[in-house]
C-alpha cells in the first residue's frame, strides 16, 4: 500500500491539509516517564504476548514478544528462506508449487489467528499471498507453514484471509477483476466490464486437522475487493467486504477509480450461501490450482494440482449479497466485538462511517434500496448508517477494538492513531505515530474478546526514528498502552519486511503447546536414517542416495568416495538428537547453487546436488551445536563419469595414509 498511499499523502497536502501534515511535531515529548519500565521484560523472563506480524514484500511472518518488541522468529511462508532451507530442501520445495510452477516469493499482507466461538484458540494462523493468490496455514505448535492452497480465478488476493467465528471458512476476495480461468483471457483490457469478474473464495477448514479445501467461489461484478471481516454474535452469519473501483476503470485508477463519491461495503450472508451451495446451486468449473500440504510424520510436503471449482453467481441469488455505499475508496472493514457495528475507512474520506447490523437487516427486510448494481441491491446509505465519526483525522485506514467500547483507527495521512467511542462516535484521544501508520493490532482486537492492554501500530515510514541505514530504513512498530483514556507511547521497535496486518495473543494460549523436537520413532520419512548403523550410500544408476545422520558433533558418514560426474545426489540428513533446540545444519561447497539445510531434532531433510566437476567437496554443520561444532565436518570425493572409484563411505575408520605422516606427528611432539 506504500506507493499509492504516499501519493494520497501528497494529494492530501495538496488539498490544503498541510495543517496536519504527514509528519507530526514534537516527536520526542511523546514518551512519558514510566514507559521504559512498562516494556521491560527482565532477562530470562517471557513476554506476555506473541505478536505475529505480516512481512509484506518479504513473504514471511515474523514473531515478536510483547511488550518488549523482541524478535523471536521469522517464519517463511511464501518466500524461500536460505536461513533454514525452506524452499530449497526437497521436502519443502512442493510447498511453493503453484499451477504456474515453482513460485519462490510473494507479498504477504494479512494474518488471522484461528478462532473458536469468536475467541482466538491458538491453533493456527492463516496468511495471504497477494501476488500469486494463495492462502497458507501456519501450525502454532511447530511455527512452520503446514499448508498452502492456491486460489484460481483470482488476482491480487488482498481481501484475505479473514475467518468466521469458528474458523468454518477462510474467505479471500480478489483485488483484481479478471477473466475467469476457464474462459479465453485474450481479450482487450478495456472490455473489463464485459469479460472480467470478481470472485470471493470460501475455503473450508477441517475442525481437527485444519486442512483447507476450496469449498466454493462466489462470482460478483468486476469491482476490486480490498479488505473484509466476518460478523460476530448476532451478525455471525454475515461477512463484510470493502470494495473500490465501482467505476470499473481499467486504467489510471488513481483518478478513474476515485470518481464516485461512494464505493461499497458488500454484505454477504455466508450461512445462506452455504445452504444454497449444499442444496446443489452452483456449477462445477474447470480450474487449475495447487494444494500443498506438509506432513510432520514424513517431514515432507506434497503438492497436488486440483482441477475443479464450484462457482455460484451472486446475481442469481436474490437474498445473499447487498451493497452498502461507503464514502471514498474504503480500505479497512472492521466489525466491533459485539458484531453490531461495521466500520468502513474511506482512505479519502474526512469522516469514518459506522454501519449498524440491525439497521442493515431492517433495510433489507423493508427493501430500502436505492437501486441495484448489476443485479445486486444497494441499500440506502442512511438506512444502513449508525453514524459518522466527524473529523477523525486524515486518511483513515484500519480499526481495531479495545473491548471497552472504544475503537482505535490509524490515520495514514495525518500520521496518528485516533481513539473514539463506538456508541457516541466522539473522539476521545489522538496520538501521533512515526510515521504514516498502516495497520494496527490489539491482542484479539478483531475478535469477540479483545485484550485491551496494548495497541501496536505498524508504520510505513520511519525517516528519522533510527540510525540511518542508506536509502531504505527499517519499517517500524510502535507500542502504546491503551488501558487509560489517553493512549501512551511506550516503545518503538523496527520490524522485518513491511508489516501490514498483525495479530497478537496472550502467550499462555500458545507457549505450552510448542513442539520441542520430533520423535525419531515417529519419523516416517522414506529416507530417514534412524541410527548411525543405518547410515549408507546407495547407488541406483545415476541416482545416489546418501543416508546420513547428524549428532553432536559428527556426520555419519563423513568420508564419501565414488560419486561421479553426472550423478544426481540426494543428501538425506537425519538429525538424531532428541533434545530441545539442537538443530544441525548442513552446507556443501557450491552445492547446486542452493542454500543450507537446517535440520530439526528428529527430522529428515534432503539437499539435491549435482557435482559440477571432479574434486573434493567439503561439507559442514552450520548451526553452532556444541563445543566441537567446528569439528562437525566431512569430505565427499567426486570422480569423472568413467572412473572406477568404488563407492565407499565411513566415519572414523578411513585413517590418513601413514606414508605421508609429518615428522612432527611421528615424534609425537606437543
Ligand atoms: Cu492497509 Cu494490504 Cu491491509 Cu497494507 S493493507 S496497510
Ligand atoms: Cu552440528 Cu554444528
Amino acid at each position: 500500500m506504500k506507493s499509492s498511499l504516499l501519493r494520497l499523502c501528497s494529494l492530501a497536502v495538496f488539498l490544503g491539509a498541510a495543517a496536519l501534515g504527514c509528519k507530526p511535531k514534537n516527536t520526542s515529548d511523546a514518551i512519558s516517564g514510566d514507559a521504559a519500565s512498562k516494556v521491560y521484560v527482565a532477562p530470562g523472563k517471557y513476554d506476555e504476548f506473541y505478536n505475529f506480524v505480516s512481512g509484506g514484500f518479504n513473504g514471511q511472518m515474523s514473531v515478536y514478544g510483547l511488550p518488549s518488541g523482541r524478535l523471536l522468529k521469522i517464519v517463511p511462508i511464501f518466500s524461500v528462506f536460505p536461513e533454514n532451507g525452506y524452499g530449497y530442501s526437497e521436502e519443502t520445495k512442493p510447498m511453493l508449487n503453484t499451477s504456474h510452477g515453482f513460485v519462490p516469493w510473494d507479498d504477504q499482507h494479512h494474518l488471522e489467528l484461528s478462532q473458536t466461538e469468536g475467541k482466538i484458540d491458538g491453533r493456527w494462523i492463516f496468511a495471504n499471498a497477494n501476488n500469486t493468490p494463495r492462502i497458507a496455514r501456519v501450525d502454532l505448535t511447530t511455527f512452520k507453514t503446514a499448508e498452502i492452497l492456491e486460489l484460481p480465478n483470482s488476482a491480487g488476493n488482498h481481501s484475505s484471509p479473514f475467518i468466521t467465528e469458528n474458523t468454518e471458512y477462510v474467505v479471500a476476495g480478489t483485488r483484481f477483476a479478471v477473466p475467469m480461468d476457464d474462459q479465453n483471457g485474450d481479450v482487450p483490457i478495456n472490455t473489463l466490464r464485459k469479460n472480467f469478474k470478481s470472485s470471493i473464495s470460501f475455503i473450508s477448514v477441517n475442525k481437527d486437522s485444519g486442512t483447507m479445501s476450496l469449498a466454493f467461489q462466489l462470482r460478483l461484478p468486476p469491482i476490486d475487493f480490498d479488505l473484509s471481516h466476518s460478523g460476530k454474535g448476532p451478525s455471525h452469519d454475515w461477512f463484510f467486504f470493502s470494495t473500490y473501483n465501482t467505476e470499473q476503470a481499467n486504467t489510471l485508477l488513481e483518478v478513474n477509480a476515485s470518481q464516485r463519491d461512494k464505493d461499497f461495503i458488500l454484505a454477504v450472508n455466508w450461512k445462506k450461501l452455504e445452504a444454497y451451495v449444499k442444496s446443489g446451486k452452483g456449477r462445477t468449473e474447470s480450474a487449475k490450482y495447487a494444494h500443498n500440504i506438509y506432513n510432520e510424520q514424513t517431514h515432507s510436503a506434497t503438492s497436488t494440482i486440483e482441477n475443479k471449482v464450484l462457482a455460484i453467481d451472486a446475481q442469481d441469488l436474490k437474498d445473499i449479497c447487498y451493497y452498502i455505499p461507503c464514502p471514498k475508496s474504503p480500505h479497512g472493514c472492521d466489525v466491533d466485538p459485539t458484531g453490531e457495528y461495521i466500520v468502513g475507512s474511506g482512505k479519502l474520506a474526512a469522516l469514518i462511517p459506522v454501519f449498524s447490523f440491525t439497521k442493515i437487516q431492517k433495510a433489507i427486510a423493508a427493501k430500502d434500496f436505492i437501486g441495484t448494481y448489476e443485479g445486486i441491491p444497494v441499500i440506502k446509505y442512511e438506512s444502513a448508517l449508525y453514524g459518522e465519526v466527524q473529523k477523525p483525522g486524515l486518511g483513515p485506514l484500519h480499526t481495531e477494538f479495545d473491548g471497552r467500547g472504544n475503537a482505535i483507527t490509524t490515520m495514514f495521512v495525518s500520521s496518528e492513531i485516533v481513539k473514539w467511542n463506538i456508541k457516541d462516535l466522539k473522539v476521545i484521544d489522538r496520538k501521533p505515530t512515526y510515521y504514516s501508520p498502516g495497520h494496527l493490532s490489539i491482542p484479539g482486537g478483531d475478535t469477540r474478546s479483545p485484550n485491551g492492554k496494548y495497541v501496536i501500530v505498524y508504520n510505513k515510514i520511519t525517516k528519522d526514528r533510527y540510525l540511518p541505514t542508506g536509502p531504505e530504513l527499517a519499517q517500524a512498530a510502535q507500542l502504546f498502552d491503551i488501558t487509560g483514556d489517553k493512549m501512551k507511547l511506550l516503545l518503538d521497535f523496527p520490524t522485518v519486511g513491511e508489516p501490514h496486518y498483525a495479530q497478537a495473543v496472550e502467550a499462555s494460549l500458545i507457549k505450552d503447546k510448542s513442539v520441542k523436537f520430533f520423535k525419531l520413532e515417529d519419523n516416517k520419512h522414506p529416507y530417514a536414517t534412524l541410527g548411525e548403523k543405518n547410515a549408507k550410500v546407495v547407488r541406483n544408476g545415476k541416482r545416489v542416495d546418501i543416508y546420513i545422520t547428524e549428532i553432536r558433533s559428527h556426520f555419519t558418514p563423513d568420508n564419501i568416495e565414488g560419486i561421479k560426474m553426472g550423478d544426481q545426489v540426494y543428501w538425506h540428513m537425519t538429525n538424531l538428537e532428541q533434545d530441545w533446540d539442537v538443530p544441525h545444519g548442513f552446507a556443501i561447497k557450491s552445492a547446486a547453487n542452493t542454500a543450507e539445510l537446517l535440520v530439526m531434532p528428529g527430522e529428515t531433510q534432503t539437499l539435491y546436488w549435482t557435482p559440477e566437476k571432479p574434486g573434493i567437496y567439503p561439507f559442514y554443520c552450520t548451526d553452532f551445536c556444541s563445543a566441537l561444532h567446528q569439528e562437525m565436518q566431512g569430505y565427499v570425493r567426486v570422480s569423472p563419469e568413467n572412473s572406477n572409484t568404488p563407492l565407499s563411505f565411513s566415519t572414523g575408520t578411513n585413517l590418513p595414509d601413514s606414508a605421508n605422516t609429518p615428522q612432527y606427528l611421528k615424534e609425537n611432539l606437543n
